[in-house]
């Protein structure tokens, strides 16, 4: 029950109410500051309720990003490095299977892999690492390579972005990963990763995915130079390809971190900006069946608030995170099975192991290592 809503919400709350559709200056008048954060939060928990109920979902995952040597220098990413510098690594085939290991060992049911883009490695490189792990282990659903290795994969091969993902298909992908979205907007996309994949790019790669049959996540990268406009014309963006597609199956709204980066002097979101994002997004995506609140980014308090705020998902116990670590998160490496259902049981919700899929996972009560896939949770009507 919504107890309270600022007036100048009235109409959104209708709409809210009605099912119906926010527009873009709806979504920018719930940015104005004044606009209590409360109020949004119920409103989206209207929705995260209808939608999801009262289950918290998580996953047992891991990631894994094989280079951080990358063409490209977007101001926003600490974890990039150049060929001959210090930091740079290359994973070898047997690290990468050793981690692959280590992942069925820990009873993951995913491996979430991203990573620079090497001018010295051969597309062939970045399928076989898809192909090594499918041989050597293959319960793991492979979420891998965003839109923006994608297009890389391109102007190596100069194949069709469809010849590419059945390659990447037959090596054993499971899904794509939602990062690499940024913000779409040119006006900020230009400053933040110029020559990165296109915002034309990234939408080309996840619908032709999505026509394949392959699932996929979609991200924005907020509080760095973007304005309240780019962000919401970012999400109907995304809800336009949904409306197209439906292939979408997560948003992931990511609070930019700065230490490390080229934009070390702007300051990180507040956990009241986090939650009125998550929100917003909640209000916005209608036709996105799952929110999740990273709680790597957001921290384990904000994204167990996020959970009340629009959210149904924390994403995984996660192990390896580089991308967020190397930018000043100080989250812990990892959350036990145990930790996360607590904390999500904190929250008021209902923990529910999910795959990437969103499917069910049972697990073996003798040996929890062991685990089938149950029922398809029901997706938007
Ligand atoms: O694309 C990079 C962002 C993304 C920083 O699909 C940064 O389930 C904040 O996409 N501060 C990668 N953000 C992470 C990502 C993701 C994470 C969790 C789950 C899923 C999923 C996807 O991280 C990048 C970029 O937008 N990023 N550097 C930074 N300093």
């Amino acid at each position: 029950m919504i107890l309270t809503t600022d007036p100048k919400l009235k109409e959104i709350r209708n709409k809210v109410e009605a099912g119906e559709r926010l527009s873009l200056d709806d979504g920018i008048l719930m940015y104005e500051p004044d606009i209590p954060v409360n109020d949004l939060g119920q409103l989206a928990n209207l929705v995260r309720e209808r939608i999801n109920g009262n289950v918290g979902y998580y996953n047992i995952n891991t990631h894994l990003n094989p280079t951080n040597v990358c063409v490209y220098r977007c101001t926003f990413c600490a974890f990039r490095a150049d060929l001959r510098s210090e930091k740079s690594y290359v994973m070898s085939d047997e690290q990468i299977i050793a981690r692959g290991q280590e992942a069925v060992d820990n009873g993951c049911t995913e491996m979430h892999i991203v990573g620079g883009l090497h001018h010295q490695k051969k597309f062939e490189w970045y399928r076989d690492i898809l192909q090594i792990l499918t041989e050597n282990h293959p319960s793991l659903h492979l979420k891998a390579w965003t839109p923006v290795e994608v297009n890389w994969f391109e102007f190596l091969t100069k194949r069709s972005i469809k010849e590419i993902l059945q390659e990447l298909l037959d090596a054993g992908l499971g899904s794509l990963p939602g990062g690499g979205a940024e913000i779409f907007h040119p006006e900020v996309r230009d400053k933040i990763c110029e020559h990165k994949a296109e915002t034309k790019a990234w939408f080309d790669i996840h619908r032709a995915a999505h026509e394949m049959g392959i699932r996929s996540n979609c991200t924005m990268l907020y509080g760095h130079i973007e304005k309240p406009f780019h962000r919401i014309d970012h999400l109907i963006r995304l809800r336009e390809l949904q409306d197209e597609t439906g292939g979408f199956q997560t948003f992931i709204p990511l609070a930019f971190h700065p230490e490390n980066t080229g934009l070390s002097d702007i300051k990180k979101p507040t956990a009241v900006m986090d939650l009125r994002t998550m929100a917003i997004s909640r209000l916005m995506l209608d036709n996105i069946a799952h929110m999740k609140a990273y709680w790597i980014m957001l921290g384990i308090g904000t994204a167990q608030t996020a959970l009340s705020f629009g959210a149904d998902d924390i994403d995984g116990t996660v192990r390896h995170e580089l991308i967020y670590h190397d930018a000043g998160a100080t989250t812990p490496e990892l959350l036990t099975v145990e930790r996360m259902e607590e904390l999500i049981r904190e929250a008021g919700r209902e923990p529910v192991e999910r795959d990437t899929l969103y499917r069910k996972v049972i697990r073996d009560k003798a040996d929890p290592k062991k685990w089938t896939v149950g029922e398809k949770i029901p997706e938007l009507a």
